[in-house]
């Protein structure tokens, strides 16, 4: 009699005492995994560090002719650059006319624990595009679609201050939610929420103990 409450019973508990089995749903084929990189966090921003040296920070400009607020670099096979041209993957950095360069391992151990996490087994990035937002930037919403195949997810690592995560739908018009991503939140999408739309709300000052003012987002991809 009293067995169908079991589940229920089960549910509520694994999510007061294990909050990281327990994975928020943004949409259909998007995860967000809290905390999922705080324990590498030290690592990853050693990481970040050692592509920045090779692969300075620079502020992009649009096709439209407007420099982003977001400084960005990247490191991989393939980088996600825009110029007056269009947006697009590059195997070199325009800027030094050398390769990008090399995805760390732990970008790339990372990104397949997360994606096999969130449903993706087996995924390979070959880009991972490094945004730097200090307070006052944003990220107007957008759609992620210069890579070759939808059919791989894309993983995304937020370290630092937070910020406001806007997620819609694959319509410009569609709903936005708003979602904060904290130090440490990784999110997968994919599947149905590949080509969602999704941006940053204006990053507020703050002082964040291993990042300062600053706060960096990885995106992983497979991008050629
Ligand atoms: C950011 N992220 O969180 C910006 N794109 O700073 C993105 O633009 C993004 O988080 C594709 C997939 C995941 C993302
Ligand atoms: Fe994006």
């Amino acid at each position: 009699m009293f067995r169908p409450m079991m589940p229920y019973i089960w549910v509520t508990m694994q999510s007061l005492f294990d909050p990281d089995g327990g994975m928020e749903a943004l949409a259909p084929g998007a995860v967000l995994l809290r905390g999922q990189a705080l324990a590498i966090d030290a690592e990853l921003l050693a990481a970040i560090d050692a592509v920045v040296a090779k692969a300075p920070f620079r502020h992009m400009v649009t096709p439209g002719g407007f420099e982003m607020s977001v400084a960005m670099t990247n490191c991989g096979a393939a980088g996600w650059i825009t110029d007056r041209k269009s947006y697009r993957y590059t195997t070199d950095d325009p800027e030094s006319g050398r390769p990008w360069p090399a995805m760390p391992p732990v970008f790339r151990k990372l990104a397949d624990a997360a994606a096999a996490k969130a449903g993706f087994p087996g995924f390979v990035p070959d880009a991972c595009l490094i945004n730097r937002y200090e307070p006052g930037t944003r990220l107007s919403p957008h759609q992620d679609r210069d890579e070759a195949d939808f059919g791989h997810p894309i993983v995304s690592v937020s370290l630092g201050l937070p910020a406001t995560f806007q997620f819609g739908g694959p319509r410009r018009a569609d709903p936005l939610k708003k979602v904060a991503l904290c130090h440490g939140d990784v999110v997968v999408w994919g599947g149905p929420a590949r080509l969602a739309h999704h941006g940053v709300l204006t990053l507020k000052s703050g002082e964040h103990p291993m990042t300062g003012r600053r706060r960096f987002n990885l995106t992983l991809r497979k991008a050629l």
